[in-house]
């Protein structure tokens, strides 16, 4: 297109001047000479210009060789996808007859490179011989690790860990070699069906282990795996919820009254590593001291997958978060002061802690009989983070929705390294729920719907 109109801009700049000139050299000029006896004037005429055909014709005939013997250019079009890369990276024209080499690659996280020329399917590096305009498109697919772990004892596929490309789905199913076993099957941490589809739209990880001892929960006693959880019914009532003590803070105001309908389960304790283990097979734990110690660095998401796991292994949908009103209402216990009693009796903080967590129920427990309530870890609620608190009166209050400027989720209680104006019941802190670093001193009780 380009080399279309200037050769047509040459062709009327030529034509144009020829027939300027062309005008130019047919106008005559009048020329008056005298005689010198008779003072007769005697007009001649001549043309101003009598060499300029000649010139021109010279001229128009080189630009004419120009024209004609001046190679075409070929324009090569490139479309480089993400992920992709290599040369040439940009569309250019090129001279007629050019030869230009191509060499492209995908970038890390794709894989499976596909080159087109002209709509075929080329190798991803050879040459393009410019003859005419071509077009080269190169595209690459993002993929994704499956991680499969499995026990000894489990039999089925996949077996060994394997890329896949984005949104493949990946068929998978596992069964205990020994038909005394049951087999748990968990994907990235949640209890999934031994039989299953997996659709990569991110990194995956299977893991498949053989369960002998199923999960059980009767009489306020919560069994996995031989691990035991204890958990107190804590009976509906009334409370103010918030404080307008000295130490309080803005964010625990107004204060307001707040009715727990229905009985519900909260845990004596805080969920322990050894609990955490038997149900996510892992420990994200800072201080790895012991089974009794609490679980700690957790993320909000990640105790999500816990009571979720937790509540697939038996078979229902009971165990959850506390709501904050919960939380508050089972660690006053009755009281109205901002702590259920003497601080250094009832909790591990930052004055008694020694720089880290301790074993669950050391400390003197509330009247409701839980341990730790303050102090220790920070525990998770299911809330999300706002204030002020609503004034007037609320019956079972949960603040549910997507995750608002002021923080995401809230977390209760104080923790070892706490000072001791932020242990109190009434004290709310809250962090992002999945935040990239895992929160550090926070894990969680567990809470069940009476049922
Ligand atoms: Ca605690």
């Amino acid at each position: 297109m380009k080399s279309s109109l200037m050769k047509k801009t040459i062709a009327s700049a030529v034509l144009l001047t020829m027939i300027g000139v062309g005008v130019a050299w047919t106008t005559e000029q009048t020329v008056p000479q005298y005689r010198e006896k008779e003072g007769t004037p005697i007009v001649q005429k001549h043309r101003k210009f009598p060499w300029l055909p000649v010139i021109l014709g010279v001229g128009a005939g080189v630009v004419l060789i120009m024209v004609l013997t001046k190679k075409k250019k070929q324009t090569l079009t490139v479309n480089l996808n993400v992920g992709t890369s290599g040369n040439p990276a940009a569309t250019a024209t090129y001279k007629r007859g050019s030869i230009i080499d191509y060499a492209y690659t995908s970038k890390d996280g794709f894989d499976w490179l596909q080159v087109r020329l002209d709509g075929i399917v080329v190798p991803p590096s050879g040459k393009v011989t410019m003859d005419r305009d071509h077009t080269i498109d190169v595209s690459a697919t993002e993929y994704y690790d499956l991680t499969v772990n499995l026990g000894a004892g489990v039999t089925g596929t996949p077996t060994t860990s394997a890329s896949y490309h984005r949104d493949q789905v990946v068929s998978y199913s596992y069964s205990a070699l020994d038909n005394a076993s049951g087999v748990q099957v968990r994907l990235d941490n949640v209890v999934v069906p031994a039989n299953g589809t997996v659709t990569m739209s991110t990194h995956h990880t299977l893991t498949a282990r053989i369960t002998n001892d199923m999960a059980t929960f009767s009489n306020g006693v919560l069994t996995i795996n031989g691990i035991r959880y204890e958990m107190e019914l804590i009976p509906p009532g009334e409370f103010q919820m918030g404080s307008d003590s000295q130490e309080a803070n803005h964010d625990e105001q107004p204060v307001h009254t707040v009715l727990i309908s229905k009985p519900f389960w909260m845990g004596k304790t805080e969920v322990t590593q050894a609990l955490w283990q038997a149900i996510m097979g892992s420990n994200p734990s800072k201080f790895k001291f012991g089974d009794d110690y609490p679980v700690e660095e957790t993320q909000w998401e990640w105790c999500q997958d816990f009571v979720t796991s937790l509540n697939q292994m038996l078979g229902g949908n009971f165990f959850r978060l506390p709501t904050e009103a919960e939380w508050e209402y089972a660690c006053r216990a009755g009281t109205t002061n901002d702590r259920y009693g003497e601080l250094d009796a009832i909790a591990w903080y930052s004055e008694n802690s020694g720089g880290y967590t301790h074993p669950v129920r050391l400390k003197q427990p509330n009247r409701f009989g839980l341990y730790d309530m303050l102090g220790n870890v920070w525990e998770w609620c299911q809330d999300i983070y706002d204030f002020p608190y609503p004034s007037g009166y609320w019956v079972d209050p949960l603040k549910t929705g997507e995750n608002n400027q002021r923080g995401g989720r809230v977390y209760r209680g104080g923790s070892w390294e706490s000072i001791a104006k932020a242990v109190r019941s009434p004290q709310r802190d809250r962090d992002h729920p999945n935040e990239r670093r895992p929160v550090v001193s926070v894990g969680l009780r567990l809470a069940r719907t009476n049922g």
